[in-house]
């Protein structure tokens, strides 16, 4: 396989383009609300698994690569001087259509793993002023960007979005970006190397090119806080931010609050919500046009108003007790060739099968910040969201490098989503191993969510011991974490990767702490859509499987939700069961191109029941 050969890990190639954290780059908070160029469309690529476009032909000089990327046209220099040698050129490289992982691109490159190369020219827009930033929604997994063949900046993480400002070097007319994006995970990467979903490395959200004027909001938050207020946290960024005029409207409330930035560029507003607002909820998803003129930019957003917290073992939205009817779901479109390009056309396919198919109202974006069209739709859709980070399994705990990458994703994430009313759960890890090591990293990432924001619940899906009965499983729930989440989510596949019997489930004993709510944040069992049989793998199965864990979910006092594994069948490289696999975890209760299994039946007459009962 291309790449396997590569004789430097991306983590030994040291590489002086400045790195983008939260800290340093422009943040442009609901970027997708502004006018920009998009650069979706046909790139040029070429592989370049040895690294050498970052590190030099033997891998010794670190970023004499990019000299290959400079703004000339190689045909004509070769043509010009006969002893010239590129063995780079972009210039007549093929064609990809981004965003899209490269795996679908070609059938050789279905495995790659490694540094891929693209390239484009677009024209500038006419008539610039003020200041201009490439923003990506997210690239997989390592970044590397020039334009017009000078350095720009490096990003790590492939799920969040990051940004550059380029009003230097950008030039009237025709612009050359290059970007590199190596998709090779190591040991220290987050996530690390072996997870069960399929690594699509490449450009896969949108790539903008994003105009504002010189003073612009770089961040702003505006929430309903718990104590019934409408709050905003506005950040203005240029030479001219400090105590500036500052307004948030709300046309439909008649809302106008009038502020003034302090000497930092920072604003608080508040003000009692007004009794004409409607509370968005999955049933009424009722979102606002929201506005904010500061200085002289003008910010909007579409912004719903919500409060979700938690009393005892009960999760409250709006302040009323509410059961999360969910399922898991990973970024992977519907159809046999995903290529992880989420439209919005995709994100409400595949959301409409929980709020309409399964009578849902929430769902899991697994393992990773989903992109933010995904998080849009659920705002428009009405489903709550349990948004997460992929700290997922054997994560390097005491490396500090891994803690730093893992701390600025959440960063990125959370201020991505603030303004999404579906999002209620930030996630900071998923089914990982107690040790001191791992308790202080997710502590710490635990902390700064609390930091960021303080109007939603904090939560890990956590592994539980399985401990045999007489005939039921004993399942006790030990993790030191369960003190610092406020919502206790629990894994567990009994009677699929355990041999305990179906029959036996309903009986199984818990012992889960008692004071704060709890979801299975998982359950569930493989079934290849279309095979009936008396065993693993049939609908039959998969169906009998749901129905007994949903008998055992009955019997827990303090359950309040659940997001079964999985809406789809997803691919996943690890699962190679000739039979009934073929490369994708067939836990869906759909299969890959929409068709419905026996147990996606049985999940929504429950649901459909809940709803009703809890109405
Ligand atoms: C899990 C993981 C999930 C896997 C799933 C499975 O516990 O969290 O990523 O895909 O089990 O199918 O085994």
């Amino acid at each position: 396989v291309l790449g396997q050969s590569a004789p430097l890990p991306p983590s030994t190639v040291t590489s002086s383009l400045p790195l983008a954290t939260v800290e340093t780059e422009p943040l442009l908070v609901s970027a997708d609300m502004r006018d920009a160029l998009d650069l979706s469309g046909a790139w040029h690529y070429s592989i370049d698994p040895f690294r050498a476009g970052l590190a030099g032909f033997h891998g010794e000089t670190p970023d004499a690569g990019q000299r290959r990327f400079l703004d000339i046209d190689v045909a004509k220099e070769m043509a010009r001087d006969t002893r010239t040698l590129y063995e780079f050129d972009l210039a007549h490289a093929p064609l990809a259509i981004l965003p899209s992982s490269w795996l679908t691109t070609t059938a050789e490159l279905r495995h790659y793993q490694g540094l891929m190369w693209y390239q484009r020219h677009f024209a500038a827009p006419i008539k610039r002023t003020g200041r201009t930033f490439l923003r990506f929604g997210a690239a997989n997994y390592r970044t590397y960007v020039y334009l017009n063949g000078q350095p720009v900046g490096r990003h790590e993480g492939g799920f969040t979005p990051f940004a550059f400002e380029v009003t230097k070097l950008l030039r009237d007319g025709d612009n050359q970006i290059t970007v590199g994006v190596d998709s090779q995970a190591t040991p220290e990467t987050v996530p690390p190397p072996v997870t069960d979903w399929e690594n699509y490395g490449g450009i896969t959200r949108a790539v903008r090119l994003i105009s504002t004027p010189d003073t612009y909001v770089d961040d702003a938050w505006v929430r309903l806080t718990r104590a019934g207020r409408i709050a905003v946290d506005l950040h203005l960024n240029g030479a001219a931010s400090a105590r500036r005029a500052v307004r948030l409207r709300i046309g439909e409330l008649g809302l106008d609050v009038p502020g003034s930035t302090d000497a930092k560029g920072d604003w608080h507003g508040e003000i009692d919500a007004p009794a004409a607002l409607t509370r968005w909820s999955p049933e009424r998803p009722k979102l606002y046009d929201v506005a904010i003129d500061a200085g002289d930019d003008h910010w909007r957003d579409r912004i719903g108003f919500r409060t979700i917290e938690v009393r005892g073992a009960d999760i409250l939205l709006n302040g009323k007790p509410i059961f999360l009817r969910g399922i898991s779901m990973h970024e992977e479109e519907l159809g046999a060739e995903p290529t992880r390009a989420i439209t919005p056309a995709a994100a409400r396919a595949l959301l409409s099968e929980i709020k309409d198919g399964l009578h849902g109202n929430y769902v899991r974006l697994a393992h990773y910040p989903h992109s933010e069209v995904m998080t849009r739709a659920a705002d428009e859709l009405g489903l709550l969201v349990w948004s997460e980070v992929p700290v997922y399994w054997m994560i390097a705990w005491s490396n500090p490098e891994t803690l730093a990458t893992a701390r600025n994703m959440l960063a990125e994430n959370i201020l991505r989503d603030r303004n999404r009313a579906a999002i209620a759960i930030w996630s900071v890890a998923n089914e990982t191993t107690v040790t001191d090591a791992r308790n202080a990293f997710l502590r710490t990432l635990v902390a700064d969510a609390r930091k960021l924001d303080d109007t939603r619940l904090i939560s890990a899906a956590l592994l539980v011991d399985h401990g045999k009965g007489p005939g039921a499983p004993v399942m006790t729930l030990a993790d030191p974490l369960s003190d610092d989440v406020d919502l206790l989510a629990i894994n567990t596949y009994n009677g699929w990767y355990t041999a305990d019997r179906l029959a036996d489930l309903p009986a199984t004993t818990w012992h889960v702490p008692t004071g704060k709510p709890l979801v299975f944040s998982e359950f569930g069992a493989d079934a290849l859509a279309g095979f009936h049989a008396p065993q693993k793998f049939s609908e039959e199965y998969q169906a009998d499987y749901y129905r007994a864990t949903l008998a055992m979910a009955a019997r827990l006092p303090t359950l309040r939700g659940m997001s079964p594994w999985i809406l789809k069948d997803f691919r996943s490289p690890r699962r190679q069961n000739p039979d009934f696999q073929q490369g994708w975890n067939r836990k869906g209760l759909i299969s890959e191109t929409g068709q419905r299994k026996l147990a996606f039946g049985v999940l929504s007459t429950f649901y459909e029941s809940k709803r009703e009962a809890d109405a």
